[in-house]
């Protein structure tokens, strides 16, 4: 029964995940998922991806915090329209939510959306938010054995970003690693080396990003990557 539960929960979630699609298609509006741990460097990448793109691309930024409004005065600083989405205490973010922040943002004149998701390398990853991209972020502090460690949020991602790569030489952090793993689980993805600290990679990535989000904007439709595989282990 419990189990149930959980069940209707997710489902619930895609059927406002696929509203949330089609309103996007609609306004050809591109939703980025950012997801990664506490203090990743989540936000410090929004902000490198804001200067690359910013002259290019009308951006808005929902930033997901259990509390507090931080991130979101740093982004509205650098004069992006930016909500800050608070969970009170939950670990990730729904799609009902952003649903309702949606109209806070004039989508028609928006051409990208990215959420910073709440810093967390689990039950991020089961929820969609009608996004078209995800990217998954990964610090050197943290270790090579993420990949290993949480396959979900790895498979589940278009792009693994390996940030901090400034501290390497004090990390035993081996990148040959995360990305032969990540190969192993999900070969599509990209793996960028960057630093949000120097900008290191960053040029590689915004390269890439650019490239997607010009595909849906003219194609107005993105393939999505499943979540969960067909036998529907979630791990
Ligand atoms: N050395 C180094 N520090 C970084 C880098 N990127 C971010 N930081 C630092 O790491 C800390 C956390 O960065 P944030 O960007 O706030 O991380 P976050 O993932 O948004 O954190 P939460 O929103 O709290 O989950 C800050 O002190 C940043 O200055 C990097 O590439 N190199
Ligand atoms: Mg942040
Ligand atoms: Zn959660």
């Amino acid at each position: 029964m419990e189990i149930k539960i959980v069940k209707q929960i997710l489902e619930w979630n895609e059927d406002v995940s696929g509203d949330i699609i089609k309103e996007l298609d609609r306004d050809k509006v591109c939703l980025i998922n950012l997801m990664g741990s506490p203090g990743a460097g989540k936000t410090t990448l929004i902000k490198q991806i804001i200067e690359s793109l910013r002259d290019k691309y009308s951006i808005g930024i929902i930033e997901g915090d259990v509390a507090g409004q931080i991130d979101a005065e740093t982004i509205k600083d650098m004069g992006i329209p930016v909500v800050q989405l608070q969970t009170d205490g939950a670990c990730h973010i729904e799609a009902l939510s952003i649903q309702k922040i949606l109209p806070m943002f004039e989508t028609s004149k928006l051409d990208v959306l990215i959420v910073e998701n709440i810093g967390n390398l689990v039950c991020p990853a089961e929820f969609n938010i009608g996004e078209d991209y995800r990217i998954t972020l990964l610090s050197v502090p943290e270790g090579d054995d993420k990949v290993v460690k949480y396959p979900l949020m790895f498979r589940a991602t278009d792009a693994l970003v390996i940030n901090k790569c400034d501290v390497l030489p004090y990390f035993d952090f081996d990148c040959g690693r995360v990305e032969g793993n990540e190969n192993d689980i999900n070969p599509d993805a990209p793996v960028f080396r960057v630093s949000g600290r120097t900008g290191d990679g960053i040029k590689e990535l915004t390269e890439w990003l650019d490239e997607k989000i010009a595909r849906k904007l003219s194609e107005g439709h993105v393939d999505r990557k499943p979540i969960f595989s067909e036998k529907g282990e979630g791990e």
